[in-house]
């Protein structure tokens, strides 16, 4: 019995550990479909405990530097055409910029599990878009994909 608990405990740890993923995120100068200066894919949807790693391919001071985390979630911030892997480990919605491009709405947006905090997060992105020069509508429809 006892070991058969064991064994049981040692099943879920393992699975844990393999549904775990790494998400890629690129940081493109140009985009697929004709589109400049966008994370790609812009929608992220992961589980609480993956990581998604963002990577600069094509070298423009692409930065990820998140704008609205979920409460006790960690903020991050990437240097400069820098890697960054972080792991998500609150249930909510993440905003991410490019600092240097965010005028231009290069942003995506990270759910995770439950969108608890989306009308902060809904709030936050409508008045940061409102700086933006261009692409002044890509938080919104990034946000009606969250579900
Ligand atoms: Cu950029």
């Amino acid at each position: 019995m006892a070991r058969r608990i064991v064994l049981l405990c040692l099943l879920a740890v393992m699975s844990a550990a393999v549904a775990a993923k790494d998400i890629q995120v690129r940081m493109l100068t140009n985009g697929p479909n004709g589109q400049m200066l966008v994370f790609d894919p812009d929608f992220i949807k992961v589980n609480v405990g993956d990581t998604v790693t963002f990577l600069p391919m094509q070298k423009a001071g692409h930065t990820s530097i998140s704008l609205l985390v979920p409460e006790g979630a960690k903020p991050w911030k990437a240097a400069p055409d820098t890697q960054i892997s972080v792991k998500i480990e609150k249930q909510g919605v993440y905003l991410v910029q490019c600092d240097v491009h965010k005028s231009l709405g290069m942003v995506a947006v990270i759910q995770a599990g439950k969108p608890v905090n989306l009308a902060e997060a809904k709030k936050a992105a409508a008045d940061f878009s409102g700086k933006m020069l261009q692409n002044k509508d890509r938080f919104d429809k990034l946000l009606a994909q969250v579900k």
